[in-house]
């Protein structure tokens, strides 16, 4: 089991670090532009090797202890489907007290609503991708005044 999830953990960590690389790279970057601005000002970027989502709230910034909704679109040669939209605060262990819910709204994009971020702090967004079987977890982390 442990030697599982280590190898789970490694090949992440080597996702991430490819991630990275390929988001200095003229190439990862004009993906990832592109992907946002289809979206309009002030979508953010979550990029890995295989894929990139953009995602913008509305309203925008979030508004603290108020219900917000996201638009997202997810970019990349390969059929990724977004399956899921949730949110945590790492440093304090608990998620959101609502569950978001998940539309399709176009190719390649869709909606969240009913998320609420109830108290300042940072905040991590938890994208989940599949592509055949196959499962990513995204994340994006910004800071709630
Ligand atoms: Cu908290």
């Amino acid at each position: 089991m442990k030697t599982g999830l280590f190898g789970r953990l490694n090949r992440r960590v080597g996702g991430w670090l490819l991630a990275v690389g390929l988001g200095l790279g003229l190439g990862g970057q004009a993906l990832a532009s592109d992907c946002a601005a289809a979206l309009g000002a002030g979508a953010r970027t979550v990029t890995t090797p295989e894929l990139s989502v953009a995602w913008l709230p509305e309203p925008s910034p979030i508004p603290r202890d108020r219900h917000f909704a996201i638009r997202l679109r997810v970019c990349s040669p390969q059929a990724w489907v977004l399956t899921k939209v949730d949110a945590d605060m790492p440093a304090h262990r608990h998620g959101m007290n609502y569950r978001a819910a998940l539309q399709p709204a176009g190719p390649g994009l869709w909606r969240a609503e009913g998320l609420m971020f109830h108290m300042s702090g940072r905040w991590r967004l938890l994208l989940d991708v599949q592509l055949e079987g196959r499962r990513l977890r995204l994340t994006d982390e910004l800071d709630l005044k």
